[in-house]
């Protein structure tokens, strides 16, 4: 508790009053669960199942991966997705639960094949693209140590890479005896020896761990009969001599299923991303197969417990303001209405369904002395046959905020002929959220936006 205040007081100091209202979920545009993440070079990726696979009802179809990352825990970008089978493994017909880490340059991700094995993929570069590593499961259930087990499920990897470089990964589910770890070799894509077990109870999925002032703090999500809750262990090793801690939290709000979580730091902060159902909710669609990311912060207390989370509709505090004077991908979101991302032809992703009315925000902007001019990067193509475009208006602090601008989207030649334009601003100064909110003709597709920077005064 006492953390907590420290915590909040040292943010007031340093000058973060005038960042609130952190938002959860973080992600809304697309159907996102089971985070697994990543901190990298001062950015945290969240690696997930991709929900907008799953049909409404039906079951956990989900056969791709998607990231997204944020430096600052309030704007999201959308890196898409970074890793499908079985074009990205053949042997594989689902991706799920998703388990990152880095290593000598090289990023892993371990993810289930359903509940039926657990695969390998890597990249050069957090945001992939990822490929197959060894063209085959890395652990099955002929793997040593994984049998005997009852009614286990073969997935939720969690990779973990100790202060002396042994690597470690937890995986399994459903039962208090199904949870197994073992060591992984320092290519990270082969196991050495056989697996171990430790006890745990009301284990039903969702492993994780995490270290913290040398204690090892493996956490998962309980069974339904205790409520879904994230519990947590810790001990001296990572392997084995864990006694049960508590609770790390409890079933989110709207939620009503599964609970799979991830806990990193980041700043100096502990947080724990998760998933619940309330977008679903929100868009009046059943719950069940459709999840989306929220991120909250979790503290330990002066004896090394965990304070058990509150979970928040305002999130986290943001870390550091935006920079609007270098390039931003337009999928750089905080809150949004009506948009979809898109791959481009050049692999990088721009924002889509475009429809009047529609806006994306972007939160805690510094404007520092002022803004001048407003440049983005767009395509537009026909309507109903014609040639139009349309408008981001640039607005502040709300939706129906101050207009310091207009940028007229012209006809581009088509949705993939990228133009860059730009528009003079009434001079904009500080620290502010921007809503870019789009103009037309049209509900549905009035234009794409690639990405979007402004320029300070030539003076
Ligand atoms: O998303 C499919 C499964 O649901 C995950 O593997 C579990 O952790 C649960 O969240």
């Amino acid at each position: 508790m006492f953390r907590r205040f420290l915590i909040i007081s040292l943010l007031l100091l340093v000058g973060f009053e005038n960042i609130v209202n952190a938002d959860n979920p973080i992600v809304s545009h697309r159907y996102l669960a089971d985070p697994g993440a990543l901190v990298y070079n001062g950015h945290v990726y969240l690696y997930c199942s991709n929900d907008d696979q799953n049909p409404y009802e039906g079951g956990y179809k989900m056969s791709s991966i998607v990231c997204v990352s944020s430096s600052d825990l309030k704007n999201w970008t959308d890196h898409g997705k970074v890793f499908q089978v079985p074009q990205d493994a053949t042997w594989a017909i689902k991706s799920w639960a998703p388990s990152p880490v880095e290593r000598n340059g090289k990023f892993y991700l371990y993810f289930g094949n359903g509940g039926n094995g657990i695969g390998v993929a890597i990249a050069d570069s957090p945001a992939g693209p990822f490929t197959d590593a060894i063209d085959g499961k890395l652990v099955t259930s002929e793997t040593p140590g994984v049998m005997p087990a009852e009614h286990m499920w073969l997935f939720d990897p969690m990779t973990f890479i100790d202060d002396d470089g042994q690597a470690y990964m937890y995986f399994g589910g459903n039962g208090e005896n199904n949870m197994r770890v073992i060591k992984l070799n320092d290519d990270m894509i082969s196991v050495d020896g056989k697996a171990t077990s430790f006890k745990v109870p009301y284990f039903f999925e969702a492993s994780w761990m995490h270290k913290y002032e040398g204690k090892y703090y493996f956490s998962y999500s309980t069974n339904p009969r205790n409520g879904m809750r994230i519990d947590y262990m810790v001990g001296d090793s990572p392997v084995d001599g864990f006694t049960y801690g508590g609770v790390v939290s409890n079933q989110p709000p709207d939620n009503n299923n599964n609970n799979h979580h991830a806990i990193f730091q980041l700043g100096g902060n502990w947080y724990q991303a998760y998933h619940n159902r309330v977008v679903a909710k929100n868009n009046g669609i059943p719950t069940g197969y459709r999840r989306n990311l929220c991120l909250d912060a979790i503290f330990h207390n002066e004896d090394g417990s965990i304070e058990t989370m509150v979970n928040t509709v305002d999130g986290v505090q943001q870390l550091m303001h935006l920079n609007p004077f270098q390039r931003i991908e337009a999928e750089t979101i905080n809150e949004q209405k009506g948009i979809k991302t898109a791959v481009n032809l050049n692999g990088g992703l721009h924002l889509t369904a475009i429809g009047n009315g529609d806006w994306i925000k972007v939160k805690g902007v510094d404007f520092g002395d002022g803004a001048h001019s407003f440049t983005a990067n767009v395509a537009s193509g026909l309507i109903n046959g014609e040639p139009k475009g349309g408008e981001i208006e640039i607005r502040l602090d709300e939706e129906n905020g101050a207009v310091i601008g207009t940028l007229v989207v012209p006809y581009t030649g088509g949705l993939d002929v990228w133009k860059k334009e730009t528009t003079v601003l009434t001079e904009t100064s500080g620290i502010h959220d921007v809503y870019f909110k789009f103009k037309g003709d049209s509900a549905q597709q009035l234009f794409n936006f690639d990405y979007w920077q402004f320029e300070k005064n030539p003076d």
